[in-house]
C-alpha cells in the first residue's frame, strides 16, 4: 500500500514536470515570413548557394546537405543506416561499412554533425556525425560527400555527447549517454548497483593531419552521470573540454523525476592536454575490449572492417587535476563557448536563467582552490567564482547557443518556442522571435568556430502542426532560416526536413565546392574486380562462387546475355563504370532479388552479389535514367537447376553459340 501511493506520488509529479516541459505555441502563426523578406532566400534558378548546409538526420541515421539560403536539398548522405537508392549497406563493398562488434547493424540515430576546423575555423575537408544508439563516430569526405570512416566506442552506451572537435581537429571528443559497467567487467549486475558498478566514459579519438584516419587515443573514466552536451576551449581556453552532465543524482529508474532532484548539475571543465601528457607519461591502464574500425578506401572502391581490442584508459579520480565541476543550474543540455573561447554558456532545461561561466575566472578558482567539496572525487568550483553572470529571464527552456562575430549570442528555447538574441559580455537581451514551433538546436553560420560569418541562422523545429499539408499521423519537421546581419533578426524561409534533424553546421560554399570529385578516373580503379575495357569483361567460376566481370556504358552492360548460372551458385557481379563524364552513374538491379540496386560512379567498381532463387530467365537492368536509350540499359540470365550441364557462356551483341545451335536445329 505504502508502495503504491509512493509509486503514485512519483507519477504525479513526472506529470507536473512533464506539462511544464511541453512547449507553448505562439498564437500568431500567419505572419511569420512578413512583407518581401523572402527575397533574401530567392536563389535564382542556375545560381549557386552561399552556403553548404550539413544537417543530421536524428533516427534517419543519414545526413542531408541543402543550399542555403535557398534551403534547397542537394543530397542525403548515408552513414549509419542502409540506404537502398545508393546500394549503400547492399553492395558488397560498402558492408564492412555499417559491421559492428555486435555483427553488420542497418541503423542508427545520427544527432550531431560537426566539421573539421583548422584554427578553430571549419576548414571544408570534413564533416564527423555521431550514432548515439550503437557508439560509433563516421567521417564523411567532403570531397565524395560519403562516409570514409566508422570508429565504433567501446566502454560507452548511446554516444549522445559526440561528437565534439577540438581547434585543430586533433581530437574527436565522445561522451557516453548512459553511464554503464565497463565492457570488460562483469555486466551481471542488478541495476540497483548503479553506484558502484555504472561508470561514464569520455573517448579522445586522434585524427590524422592529412588522412582524418581515426583511432582511440585514450578514455577517460569518469563518475557515473549522463554526458548530454559539450564543446572544446578554443582560443584563450584551447586545451580543455566542457560536458553539460545529467543525472548526477546517479538515478537509474524514472529519470525525468529522479535526475530532476539537484538545483544544480554540473558542467564538467576537462583539462584534455593535461590528459594527454599522463597518457604520454605512460599513466593509462590497458582494457581488453571489442570495436570495429571501418575504412573506406576510395582507390580499392571498398571498405574494410578491422575489430580492435584494446583502449587506454585514465581514471580521473587518480589524477585529480584533469576534472573540475562547474554547478550549473537544473539539467543543462546546450553548453557553448564563445568564439574567444573565454565564454562558457549552460542551458539548463528547467532553469529560469542562462549562466555564463567565465574561463579565467575558472582558472583562478582552480588556482585559489575555491572549491564547494567534491563530487566523487573531482573538486566542485565554486558557482559565484567561476560565473561571468546570468542572463535574467531569457525565455522557457533554453536548450542550445551559437555566436556571432560581433560578441551576440543566439539561444533556442523549447518551451517557449523561440531564438533570442543577447550580449555575451552584457548579459542583455537584444531581441526575440518566435519559431514553429519547438525548437530543438540551432545554427549559426560558423557559430561554434573562431570567426563566425553570422549572417544566417537556422532553426530546427520539433513540431510543425497546422504550418503545412497534413500527411497522416506523422508531420515533418522544418527549419527556419533567419537573417540575422541586422540588429534584429529577420525570418526569410521556412521548409520542410527529413528525418529528424537535431544539429546542422553551415560553412561557405567556397571552401568546398572546388574540391568536389566528378569523377574516379578508371586508370586509377585499384579494385581487385576492375575491368577496364568492354573487351576484358569474362565470368569465372570458382567452384559454386561465379565471378562476372562486367563492364557499363551508355546505353549497354557486358556481358548482356549470360548462360550457365546454376541453383546453388553465388553469383557476384562486379561492374564497373566506364564513363569518365561527370555525373553518370550507371544503376544495376535483378528482378525478385532480396537486396537493393547498385549505383555505380563514373571510373568506379561496385559488386552485386546474387544468390539465384529459382530456375529460367532472370533480367537486370539499369536503374538511372543515363541516356535516351538508358530503356535499353538491360540484359537477361539463364538460371538452369543444380547439376544441369549448361556451359557458362556471355555475350554482347552477339548471339550466344550455344543459342544459335538450338536455332538451326
Ligand atoms: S540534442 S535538441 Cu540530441 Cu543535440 Cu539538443
Ligand atoms: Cu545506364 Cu540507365
Amino acid at each position: 500500500m505504502k508502495m503504491t501511493s509512493k509509486i503514485l506520488t512519483i507519477a504525479a509529479g513526472s506529470a507536473i514536470i512533464a506539462s511544464s516541459l511541453q512547449s507553448c505555441k505562439p498564437k500568431d502563426t500567419s505572419n511569420v515570413v512578413s512583407g518581401n523578406a523572402s527575397v533574401k532566400a530567392y536563389v535564382a534558378p542556375g545560381k549557386y548557394d552561399e552556403m553548404y548546409n550539413f544537417v543530421s538526420g536524428g533516427f534517419s541515421g543519414q545526413m542531408s546537405v541543402y543550399g542555403i539560403p535557398s534551403g534547397r536539398l542537394f543530397r542525403v548522405i548515408p552513414v549509419f543506416s542502409v540506404d537502398p537508392e545508393k546500394g549503400w549497406g547492399y553492395s558488397e563493398e560498402s558492408k564492412p561499412m555499417l559491421n559492428t562488434s555486435k555483427g553488420f547493424i542497418p541503423w542508427d540515430d545520427l544527432h550531431h554533425v560537426q566539421l573539421s576546423k583548422t584554427n578553430g575555423d571549419a576548414d571544408g575537408r570534413w564533416v564527423f556525425g555521431n550514432a548515439n544508439n550503437t557508439p560509433r563516430v563516421a567521417r564523411i569526405s567532403l570531397k565524395t560527400f560519403r562516409t570514409e570512416e566508422i570508429i565504433e566506442i567501446p566502454n560507452s552506451a548511446g554516444n549522445h555527447s559526440s561528437p565534439f572537435l577540438t581547434e585543430n581537429t586533433e581530437y574527436v571528443v565522445a561522451g557516453t549517454r548512459f553511464s554503464v559497467p565497463s565492457d570488460n567487467a562483469n555486466g551481471d549486475v542488478p541495476i540497483n548497483t548503479y553506484k558502484q558498478n555504472f561508470k561514464g566514459y569520455l573517448s579522445f579519438i586522434s585524427v590524422g593531419k592529412e588522412d582524418g584516419k581515426m583511432d582511440i587515443a585514450f578514455q577517460l573514466e569518469c563518475p557515473g552521470v549522463n554526458f548530454d552536451l559539450s564543446r572544446a576551449g578554443k582560443g584563450v581556453s584551447h586545451g580543455w573540454f566542457f560536458f553539460s552532465c545529467y543525472n548526477v543524482e546517479q538515478a537509474n529508474t524514472l529519470l525525468e523525476v529522479n535526475a530532476s532532484q539537484k538545483d544544480k548539475d554540473f558542467i564538467m571543465a576537462v583539462n584534455w592536454k593535461k590528459a594527454e601528457e599522463y597518457i604520454k607519461a605512460g599513466k593509462g591502464r590497458k582494457e581488453t575490449v571489442k570495436y570495429a574500425h571501418n575504412v573506406w578506401d576510395e582507390s580499392t572502391h571498398s571498405s574494410t572492417s578491422e575489430m580492435k581490442n584494446e583502449v587506454t584508459v585514465l581514471n580521473v579520480k587518480d589524477f585529480p587535476d584533469i576534472c573540475y565541476m562547474m554547478p550549473c543550474p537544473k539539467s543543462p543540455h546546450g553548453c557553448d563557448v564563445d568564439p574567444t573561447g573565454e565564454y562558457i554558456v549552460g542551458s539548463g532545461k528547467l532553469a529560469a536563467l542562462l549562466p555564463v561561466f567565465s574561463y579565467s575566472k575558472m582558472l583562478k578558482a582552480i588556482e585559489s582552490k575555491s572549491f564547494d567539496g567534491d563530487y566523487e572525487g573531482l573538486p566542485i568550483l565554486k558557482y559565484e567564482s567561476v560565473l561571468h553572470g546570468e542572463v535574467k529571464k531569457p525565455g522557457l527552456g533554453p536548450l542550445h547557443t551559437e555566436f556571432d562575430a560581433k560578441g551576440n549570442a543566439y539561444t533556442s528555447f523549447f518551451v517557449s518556442s523561440e531564438i533570442v538574441k543577447w550580449n555575451v559580455k552584457e548579459l542583455k537581451v537584444i531581441d526575440r522571435k518566435p519559431v514553429f514551433y519547438s525548437v530543438g538546436h540551432l545554427c549559426v553560420a560558423g557559430g561554434d568556430s573562431k570567426n563566425p560569418d553570422g549572417k544566417y541562422l537556422v532553426a530546427y523545429n520539433k513540431i510543425t502542426k497546422d504550418r503545412y499539408l497534413p500527411t497522416g499521423p506523422e508531420l515533418t519537421q522544418s527549419a527556419q532560416l533567419f537573417d540575422i546581419s541586422g540588429e534584429k533578426m529577420e525570418m526569410i524561409l521556412d521548409y520542410p526536413t527529413i528525418g529528424e534533424p537535431h544539429y546542422a553546421q553551415m560553412i561557405l560554399a567556397d571552401k568546398v565546392k572546388n574540391n568536389s570529385t566528378k569523377i574516379f578516373k578508371i586508370d586509377e580503379n585499384k579494385h581487385p574486380y576492375v575491368t577496364k575495357g568492354e573487351k576484358e569483361s569474362k565470368i569465372v567460376r570458382e567452384g559454386n562462387k561465379v565471378h562476372v566481370y562486367m563492364t557499363c556504358v551508355r546505353s549497354h552492360f557486358a556481358p548482356d546475355n549470360i548462360e550457365g548460372i546454376k541453383m546453388g551458385d553465388e553469383v557476384y557481379f562486379h561492374v564497373t563504370n566506364l564513363e569518365q563524364d561527370w555525373d553518370v552513374p550507371h544503376g544495376f538491379a535483378i528482378k525478385g532479388d532480396a537486396n537493393a540496386e547498385l549505383l555505380i560512379m563514373p571510373g568506379e567498381t561496385q559488386t552485386y552479389k546474387w544468390v539465384p532463387n529459382g530456375v529460367g530467365i532472370v533480367p537486370f537492368y539499369c536503374t538511372d535514367f543515363c541516356s535516351a536509350l538508358h530503356q535499353e540499359m538491360q540484359g537477361y540470365v539463364r538460371v538452369s537447376p543444380a547439376g544441369s550441364n549448361v556451359p557458362l557462356t556471355w555475350s554482347v551483341g552477339t548471339n550466344l553459340p550455344k543459342a544459335e545451335e538450338t536455332a538451326t536445329k
